[in-house]
C-alpha cells in the first residue's frame, strides 16, 4: 500500500489586507473523499447564531438549541436546504438534517440582524478561519493540494486555488487574499439594549 504523508499547512485568509474570520476552506480531495455525517448545534445566544458559520458533510443534523429569555424564529430559504422552526423558547426543538451540499443562509424572523451559515460540503477536510485569519489545515502532497474559500461578504461563490500558487509568508503561512465587495455582514454587534433583555 502507498504511504500516505500528511502535511500541516497554515493557511491565511485576508481581506484588504486585513485578518479574515469565518471564512470556510475546504481541502480538495482528488480522492473522492466521503466525509462523515456529525451531530452539532447552533446556539442562540445573545441574539446571534454561535457559532455563525457552521461546516458539516452532508447527512449531518444540527440542532438549534435557544439560550435566551426572547423566542426565535428560525429559518432559510436557501437551495441547499428551506426549513422553518416556529417561535419558540429554551425547549429543544427537532435537529435538522442537511443532505445537499451548498451554502444554507440561516436568519431569524424576529431578529433581522441574525444572520448565520451552514456550509455544506463533500469534502471531509476542511475548517473555519479564526480572528487571525487563521485555519490549520492536513494536505497530503502540498504541491498538489487544492483549496476553496468562501466567505459570506463574497460576491460570487468559493474561489479555488492551488496551495503553490498561494503567497507564502515569512513564517511559512500561506496567504490567500479575497475580496468583500459590501465589507463583512458577519461582523456586526448585537444592540446592547436588546441584549440587556434579550439574553439569559
Ligand atoms: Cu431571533
Amino acid at each position: 500500500l502507498p504511504v500516505t504523508l500528511v502535511h500541516a499547512v497554515e493557511v491565511v485568509i485576508e481581506a484588504d489586507g486585513k485578518p479574515l474570520e469565518n471564512a470556510v476552506v475546504t481541502v480538495v480531495d482528488s480522492d473522492q473523499s466521503v466525509g462523515s455525517t456529525s451531530f452539532v448545534q447552533i446556539e442562540q445566544r445573545g441574539q446571534q447564531f454561535q457559532p455563525r458559520i457552521t461546516v458539516v458533510n452532508p447527512g449531518s443534523q444540527i440542532r438549534f438549541p435557544n439560550r435566551d429569555i426572547t423566542q426565535h424564529h428560525v429559518y432559510s430559504f436557501s437551495d441547499a436546504k428551506v426549513f422553518e422552526i416556529e417561535l419558540y423558547g429554551g425547549d429543544e426543538p427537532e435537529p435538522v438534517l442537511f443532505e445537499t451540499p451548498g451554502i444554507v443562509a440561516l436568519g431569524c424572523n424576529i431578529h433581522d440582524w441574525m444572520l448565520g451559515y451552514v456550509y455544506v460540503t463533500p469534502h471531509s477536510n476542511f475548517g473555519v478561519t479564526d480572528r487571525s485569519g487563521k485555519v490549520d489545515l492536513n494536505v497530503g502532497d502540498p504541491s498538489l493540494a487544492e483549496i476553496t474559500v468562501w466567505h459570506a461578504g463574497m460576491e460570487d461563490g468559493p474561489i479555488e486555488a492551488r496551495l503553490t500558487d498561494i503567497d507564502s509568508g515569512s513564517d511559512g503561512d500561506m496567504t490567500v487574499s479575497v475580496t468583500l465587495p459590501d465589507g463583512d455582514p458577519l461582523f456586526y454587534e448585537v444592540d446592547p439594549l436588546q441584549t440587556l433583555f434579550g439574553e439569559n
